[in-house]
């Protein structure tokens, strides 16, 4: 797609308050570590790099309004408010943002903030959710608490989480614009509500029977036939453990190192990137970078590294007319 932007670029959030384990804050070196802008740079982009940003002061919210089960609902909420004003602007600006984390809290920010944008522009978003938990909790349906387990339910709406944003506007997403793609670990309360919204959900056991390829194109289609762009959250446990070792939240059975680079060499093909978040990776969990690295690598198949630069083959998704 010619119309696409060439400029990138990327914002560290050192988040670790809503996972279970500390250690994602140090994602974002170990992302520009492994060579992230470089990499981007020798794709042909103009990468700025907007270095690290920093939360919020904590708001004043009266006691009896913060959400019980919600944990570290302060420092979050300063993390997220601070996402979403710099994730409006970025977007505003003609760039391709990339949010580096951070744990998934991170998307509540990132993707308001986008999501605004594109709202305002009179296009459609949608939320392409790479990740092995489906992250759509409340503060009523958690087990744990941990607040990157609710993200995606925030963005589309679920109530519960109300004041999060202060005073930033809170963008609305339609739960059939979200796509959660990878999924083998979900609650039972969770499913019960992604079940009544509708959510489309791409489980491990549909990509063993379908494979990637046909599963992707057919998410690709339903978003070039509204005119849409995407939002791509990418949560490192999407991978599975042998390629991804340094997560919190390892689950079994991931998508494979060949299965994730397919997903990213059509989203590339598509044209339909406008902005990416990439969590969860915990550094402090790594096996000698090995994740950080497989998260660039795959970063690169998204922004157009080839293998032989054969183009998508001519029968593949039609393209936007
Ligand atoms: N669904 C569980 C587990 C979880 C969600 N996201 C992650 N873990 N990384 C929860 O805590 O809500
Ligand atoms: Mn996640
Ligand atoms: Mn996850």
């Amino acid at each position: 797609n010619s119309a696409a932007p060439k400029r990138l670029a990327v914002l560290g959030a050192p988040v670790d308050l809503g996972a279970s384990q500390p250690g994602t804050l140090m994602g974002p070196a170990a992302l520009r570590t492994a060579g992230l802008v470089p990499m981007l740079a020798a794709l042909g982009f103009a990468v700025e790099d907007h270095g690290d940003l920093l939360p919020t002061p904590p708001m004043d919210d009266p006691a009896e309004t913060l959400p019980d089960n919600a944990k570290q609902y302060r420092e979050i909420q300063g993390w997220v408010r601070a996402l979403s004003g710099r994730a409006y602007t970025l977007a505003r600006s003609g760039a391709i943002p990339i949010f580096l984390g951070g744990d998934h809290t991170l998307s509540m920010g990132s993707v308001n903030g986008v999501a605004r944008h594109w709202q305002e522009q009179g296009r459609e978003l949608f939320l392409l959710w790479l990740d092995a938990h489906a992250d759509y909790n409340t503060p009523e349906t958690t087990i744990t608490g941990n607040m990157h387990g609710m993200s995606a339910g925030f963005l589309c709406g679920e109530a519960g989480l109300d004041r999060l944003l202060g005073d930033e506007p809170r963008a609305s997403l339609d739960p059939s614009r979200l796509e959660l793609f990878g999924i083998r670990s979900i609650d039972r309360l969770e499913k019960q509500l992604v079940r009544s919204r509708k959510v489309n959900i791409v489980d491990m056991r549909q990509i063993d029977e379908f494979g990637v390829g046909v599963l992707m194109r057919s998410f690709i289609e339903r978003v070039q036939a509204r005119g849409g762009v995407l939002h791509v959250s990418f949560d490192v446990d999407f991978l599975d453990p042998e390629l991804a070792p340094g997560v919190g939240t390892t689950v079994p059975g991931g998508a494979t190192y060949r299965e994730a680079h397919l997903v990213m060499e059509l989203l590339h093909d598509a044209g339909i990137v406008r902005s990416v978040d990439i969590v969860e990776l915990n550094p402090f969990l790594d096996v000698r970078g090995q994740t950080a690295r497989s998260a660039i690598e795959l970063i690169g198949s998204l922004f157009g590294q080839q293998i032989t630069d054969r183009p998508t083959p001519s029968n593949a998704v039609p393209r936007e007319s």
